[in-house]
């Protein structure tokens, strides 16, 4: 196993090596989400950039977002890949085929699925940033708040219209990378229900040969589901009614049902603000108080833990993961199952766990067989995820606890290398470094 580089760098140089790895990873177009393993904008990594750009220079924050909203798709959809001209990084356009998608966009080319709708959160902080900097940069971020604002809400509509299938109100998925927790120990029940069919096209997995350690990756049989997943879509010339009819994987997914509810808020406080449509303003309460209603009623009636639900198998599942503790982040939870999470997280079986290098909360709790310190989604402790639960506290007013996920958050970066994930025991960076929306929250929490 490798190490965690020696040194511990100050606050003022962690954060200029942070702001170096962002305008290194600058293509001129995009800030790719990492350099080598992914040379392309992903969708949720470039909310979380343009936050970290913000503090460097609100211009090109704002350019970010314009840039990934120049791909959303007629439907609403905001892909989760927007495609550069590398060619480094596999499933690339071809495989995904989305030029025949009837709502794709003419301009650029993207992959055919989402991932989780953080993007109200990034635009609102980018506001306040650019409010504390200068006129100017108030005065263009007002203006881009005024023009993206309509393009967010398209952006919800479709999640409500397209993927709140069901009666459990849970936001769905259609496959494990929209929920941005790849190979999260919670899908693997509704994985375990696709079968790669004989029609797979072969492919050549690029990731592992970047990642020096394959075993930090997900596996080959996981690849073989995704991209089953992708073909299945692609045949279906990504409509969105058939997929979410035919797929099979179907989830109703509680961490984005939360970030959603969350993200509605948002949005509804920046339309106030800028004088968007009443009905419209209506429509993103009622979808807010819905999703949070999904979130608290998904609580397991003992731990109390927010669940998933597969929605072609018509289970709960009952895996315990991070997303568990989605009731935190939106709210909506009864005082006393709030109380229990709380503590819960606190315990040793989350950020109270003696071993932790820094008391932020892992992938997976380290008390739970199968834990993997090592593998990607499996147990690591992820940065941006760190970020969210501190932003979250932050906003419902719990600064102590907010003030613990930045100070554990730095602890956990402060070698410098800005891994994708970390080593929970060890603080080794694992999978890629000068990973960008690492980079980027580092900035955030610095500044
Ligand atoms: C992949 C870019 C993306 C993140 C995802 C993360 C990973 C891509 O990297 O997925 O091919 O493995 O799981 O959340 O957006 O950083």
């Amino acid at each position: 196993s490798g190490d965690r580089p020696p040194v511990r760098y100050s606050e003022p140089t962690l954060a200029a090596r942070a702001a170096r790895v962002l305008r290194d990873n600058d293509t001129g177009a995009v800030i790719t989400a990492a350099p080598k393993l992914y040379p392309h904008m992903w969708s949720w990594d470039a909310a979380f950039i343009s936050i970290g750009l913000a503090r460097l220079d609100v211009r090109r924050a704002i350019t970010e977002l314009e840039t990934l909203f120049r791909a959303q798709w007629r439907n609403g959809m905001v892909p989760h890949i927007v495609f550069t001209e590398a060619d480094a990084y596999f499933p690339g356009p071809d495989r995904w085929g989305t030029e025949n998608a009837q709502d794709g966009p003419s301009n650029v080319r993207t992959s055919g699925i989402c991932q989780p709708p953080v993007h109200a959160i990034a635009v609102q902080r980018v506001l306040e940033i650019a409010r504390r900097s200068s006129p100017n940069e108030r005065a263009d971020a007002e203006r881009f708040v005024r023009g993206i604002w309509p393009k967010l809400y398209a952006w919800h509509r479709w999640l409500v219209e397209y993927r709140t299938p069901g009666s459990a109100g849970l936001v769905a998925i259609v496959h494990g990378w929209e929920s941005g927790m790849d190979n999260s120990p919670r899908w693997d029940v509704p994985y375990d229900a696709v079968h790669p069919g004989a029609g797979l096209p072969p492919y050549v997995r690029k990731d592992v040969r970047v990642v020096g350690d394959p075993s930090e990756r997900p596996t080959d049989r996981e690849y073989d589901r995704y991209l089953w997943l992708i073909e299945e879509m692609r045949r279906a010339g990504y409509d969105q009614r058939t997929i979410v009819e035919n797929s099979s994987f179907l989830v109703g997914d509680v961490f984005i049902t939360a970030l959603f509810a969350v993200s509605c808020d948002v949005l509804v406080e920046l339309g106030k603000e800028f004088g968007q449509s009443g009905e419209q303003l209506r429509d993103l309460a009622e979808w807010a108080a819905n999703a949070r209603q999904a979130v608290a009623g998904s609580c397991h009636s003992v731990s109390g833990m927010a669940r998933d639900r597969d929605l072609r198998a018509s289970r709960w599942l009952d895996t315990q993961t991070i997303a568990g503790f989605s009731p935190l982040l939106c709210g909506g939870a009864p005082d006393d199952v709030q109380l229990q999470l709380l503590s819960l997280l606190d315990s040793d079986r989350w950020c109270g766990h003696p071993d932790l290098l820094a008391p932020v909360p892992p992938s997976v709790s380290p008390m739970r067989p199968g834990f993997n310190p090592r593998q990607y989604w499996r147990g690591p402790q992820w940065p941006v995820v760190v970020w969210l639960f501190g932003w979250a506290f932050e906003r419902r007013g719990w600064h102590e606890r907010a003030r613990r996920m930045r100070d554990g958050g730095i602890r956990l970066t402060d070698d410098g290398s800005f891994g994708e994930y970390y080593q929970p025991f060890t603080g080794e960076p694992l999978g890629s470094t000068e990973q960008s929306w690492t980079a980027a929250v580092v900035l955030d929490w610095l500044c």
